[in-house]
């Protein structure tokens, strides 16, 4: 019998078994539940990084973990193929992106094999490919007929490096969120999908995500941002028009000093037409980033127009300026301004020197205070200078004055959404073609034809999209009549929003899905990935299962119904101020002095002894150099070690702290589980049936049982994965310890490790295969069923009882539960620390609470 753990050779074992036998075949069997555990799939970059690794196996030890439960689970993985990277490689390298990303994925798809995980290869998606995408295409033409999709000239994010488009939330601080190149306006005919149709169930069904993380669900809400307000008209003073203002706050219509309209709203393009100045500042402003976190913080800066609008009620009139923090495509593109409740309108006002009216006054019992020549209050209140209006609530005053602009024909209650429609145009190569031609008559009409195929026989020279020179591409016919194909390509995430529910049937030809099976799998029970994907991503998929449930795909109104989102992966960082600027060093090129933790205390330079700065823990990223990668880990430790020390050290959801001494730790700690299991055998038979058991074995059984019922809890409820398996480690310094002696001993050891295995086999598989085996088993611990606990073990026979002496704790005994009160008595008489207490005293009352105490009054 091998005594040695050898991970490399386990592991091998293990996965030919796995595969010769198919068992991650997942089949839809109507007379089993389903389980549909899904991680979120990956970019083909080149190799898995920690951050993989983390995600996949809390994945994979779920799945594994329903699996034993008895559910039929589908666990699958694919590929997020498109996208930029690819195109970036292939410029540089002269190559094509589809080989670059065919590469890539060979690999990590092996590296993902050498981990275990339970995935059903047969079910790999694979996004680049015309079997994937031809779908994708049909299905937005489908969007295209029912008006959700459409194209429209818009202002854009525009990234000169990359040349392309840029959604909002990838331009981060003004610049691009790959590359870091400052970000310009550009004006661009690009295709939306309508996500506003689907604003407001988006956001009431959030409130059906039980299994959501709360954070995540905020995000949402606040990305979809629903405000109710009113749209108002101001007239102008000299001419029959009117600028319509969006506003929330009615009630503060009396403190108006000033109106602010978009850079790129008509009145300003109409007022700057004589004024040069004015013509400049709007220039000016549509070089800037509209982003709306960087509205939030820059520098408010305007110009008087020299249009005046008139106040409804009032009938004076106030000066329309342009803002650069006014955002076109928001409500109408213009506010009604009032500095004395909005700070932003305040510090507008104070720079530009706008009068500021208080018109809203602190409630009395608020305990808030007004001082407008600090900042403005932005609280509500009551109604003060306004009037008719004077003396009621803001909320009163919503109402009221609403009211009486509905009356005047002047403004309606209005609901406003942050979220704005979905551009999924890009104008780069590497992606599915928007599957539109625009005919010679220049009518654009969807193709009819799918996949409309992305050429690969072309040479990536530029940042330019090729598609645009390629004649066999560009020229086609729809229903016999010729057109031009459009060149622009899908945002990567259309991809993702709808893959996962490909996966229930990934071979369907002559459909997107095939519904049947699509509703046995659907919608997916468990989805883990990184949190940043909170908003885009999440939000999309959520959309796009409603489009596949409205177009009669699926029948099911949510995705997903339980996300994790796990936390970084962290590791130690170290640099060098050198000229001012900090480089960094890798773990490997410095020398560290570390405290009997495995905390590092000191570092310096490997090469020359330099000291080095500590940078703390920080995500693990190839900038500070301080990314381990897991292909290193496994050769040396095993697939096992990786995954018992990922989910060992550090509950899912938190972030994780890269210690090498840890990782040595999981490995020590597999190779006692090998050797415990290996003792054991070599110790001797085991009893047969169940036996009777004594005090001590007993003691270890209720270890084994209270256990299994610690690890199940945290694994399914709490996802603790982290004091699940020191649980497990701790049932393991019992049976290290227990007595090997007789049969029965050796029968309440057998079970203890059977069920260390067990446990464990979710987490580390592949050694708990070959121990299980070793144990004698015929049938595959993948098969085996979850262990549940035996009540009558955990139910104690024994029970401690407390001695009190006159009101005082004198002394604990342990009776056996079923004891009578006079034998209580009598053992509780005899014990030697009561006895202390007792001798030479007269005994004048004994009280018995069974199961609790025992009280003895001396005298
Ligand atoms: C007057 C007012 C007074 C406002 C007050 C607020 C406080 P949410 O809640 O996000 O919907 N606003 C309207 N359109 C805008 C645009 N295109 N660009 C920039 N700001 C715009 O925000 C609604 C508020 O944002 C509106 O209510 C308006 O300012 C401003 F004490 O109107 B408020």
């Amino acid at each position: 019998m091998q005594e040695q753990y050898n991970p490399q050779q386990v592991e091998q074992k293990a996965q030919s078994f796995w595969q010769e036998n198919q068992v991650f075949k997942a089949i839809k069997d109507s007379s089993k539940e389903k389980y549909y555990c899904l991680s979120m799939l990956p970019y083909p970059s080149g190799r898995l990084h920690m951050g993989h690794v983390r995600n996949y196996t809390i994945g994979d030890v779920i799945s594994r973990f329903k699996r034993m439960q008895g559910f039929n689970v589908l666990q699958p993985m694919g590929w997020d193929a498109f996208g930029l990277p690819a195109e970036n490689a292939a410029i540089k390298n002269k190559a094509q992106p589809a080989d670059w990303t065919k590469e890539n994925i060979a690999y990590m798809k092996k590296q993902l094999q050498s981990l275990g995980f339970a995935y059903d290869w047969d079910r790999e998606v694979t996004t680049c490919e015309p079997e994937y995408y031809r779908w994708e295409q049909w299905f937005f033409t489908q969007l295209v007929e029912k008006d959700l999709a459409y194209k429209k000239q818009s202002q854009v994010n525009w990234c000169p490096n990359d040349e392309t488009v840029l959604a909002n939330e990838q331009v981060h601080d003004g610049l691009c969120w790959r590359c870091d190149t400052p970000v310009v306006k550009k004006d661009i005919e690009q295709w939306f999908i309508r996500i506003t149709e689907y604003a407001e169930e988006l956001l009431s069904s959030i409130d059906e995500l039980d299994g959501w993380p709360d954070s995540v669900k905020t995000m949402q809400r606040n990305w979809i941002g629903r405000s109710e307000g009113v749209t108002m008209t101001f007239k102008l003073a000299d001419s029959d028009d009117a600028v319509s203002i969006y506003t929330t706050r009615p009630d503060t219509l009396m403190g108006v000093t000033y109106l602010a309209v978009a850079a790129q709203h008509p009145l300003a393009q109409q007022a700057a037409k004589d004024n040069s100045e004015l013509a400049a500042f709007i220039d000016e402003c549509n070089r800037s980033s509209t982003a709306e976190a960087d509205v939030a913080t820059m520098d408010k800066k305007g110009m008087n127009t020299g249009v005046k609008a008139v106040h409804p009620i009032s009938g004076e009139q106030v000066d329309v300026w342009v803002a650069n923090f006014v955002l076109m495509d928001y409500g109408s593109g213009a506010v009604m301004a009032v500095p004395g409740h909005d700070q932003r309108d305040f510090e507008f006002a104070t720079q530009y020197g706008i009068e500021i009216k208080q018109v809203i006054e602190p409630l009395a019992d608020s305990g808030l205070e007004c001082d407008l020549s600090q900042q403005a209050f932005t609280e509500k209140g009551k109604l003060i200078n306004s009037g008719e209006f004077d003396g009621l609530t803001s909320q009163q005053a919503f109402e009221a004055i609403c009211q009486w602009l509905e009356q005047k024909g002047l403004g309606q209650k209005q609901i406003n959404y942050r979220l704005r429609d979905w551009g999924v145009s890009r104008q780069r190569y590497w992606g599915a073609p928007i599957p539109m031609v625009k005919l010679e008559s220049g009518e654009m009409v969807t193709a009819k034809e799918f996949p409309v195929e992305l050429p690969t026989d072309l040479v990536m020279d530029g940042a330019t999209s090729p598609l645009t020179s390629h004649e066999k591409f560009l020229n086609t016919t729809v229903d016999g009549v010729a057109g031009q194909r459009e060149t622009d390509t899908f945002d990567t995430f259309m991809e993702s929003s709808w893959y996962y529910a490909r996966y229930t049937t990934p071979h369907c030809s002559d459909a997107m899905l095939e519904s049947e099976e699509a509703n046995y799998w659907l919608p997916v029970d468990q989805y883990i990935g990184g949190i940043e994907h909170a908003t885009m991503h999440l939000l999309y998929f959520r959309f796009f299962h409603k489009l596949m449930r409205d177009a009669g795909l699926v029948d099911s109104d949510e995705p997903a119904k339980r996300l994790l989102t796990q936390g970084m992966v962290l590791s130690d960082t170290f640099y060098r101020k050198e000229n001012g600027a900090k480089v960094y060093y890798s773990p490997e090129e410095v020398i560290l002095e570390k405290d009997d933790k495995g905390k590092v205390l000191k570092a310096t330079l490997k090469e020359n002894d330099q000291p080095v700065e500590l940078g703390g823990m920080e995500k693990m990223s190839k900038s500070k150099m301080n990314g381990v990668d897991p292909q290193h880990l496994i050769d040396q430790y095993g697939a096992d070690t990786a995954r018992l020390y990922t989910m060992f050290a550090a509950p899912p959801e938190q972030s994780l702290e890269w210690r090498e001494d840890g990782v040595q730790g999981a490995f020590k700690f597999l190779r006692r589980v090998w050797k415990l299991v290996h003792d054991h055998l070599n110790a001797g038979d085991i009893a047969s049936g169940t036996p009777e058991f004594n005090a001590t074995q007993k003691s270890v059984r209720l270890k084994t049982h209270e256990t299994i019922k610690k690890v199940s809890d945290d694994i399914e409820r709490r996802y603790t994965f982290n004091t699940a398996i020191a649980a497990v480690m701790e049932l393991c310094n019992t049976l290290g310890k227990a007595n090997q002696e007789t049969e029965v001993d050796r029968w309440v050891v057998r079970e203890g490790l059977e069920t260390v295995v067990r446990l464990l086999s979710p987490i580390t598989p592949h050694i708990c295969h070959e121990l299980w085996q070793a144990m004698g088993h015929e049938q595959a611990i993948i098969d085996v069923e979850w262990p549940t606990f035996d009540e009558s073990a955990i139910e104690q026979d024994e029970v401690q009882l407390v001695v009190q002496v006159n009101g005082k704790l004198r002394a604990k005994i342990s009776v056996p539960k079923q004891l009578g009160k006079e034998e209580i008595e009598a053992t509780a008489l005899a014990d030697e620390n009561v006895l202390r207490f007792t001798e030479g005293k007269t005994i004048r009352k004994v009280i018995v609470v069974p199961g609790k105490l025992v009280n003895i009054v001396v005298g």
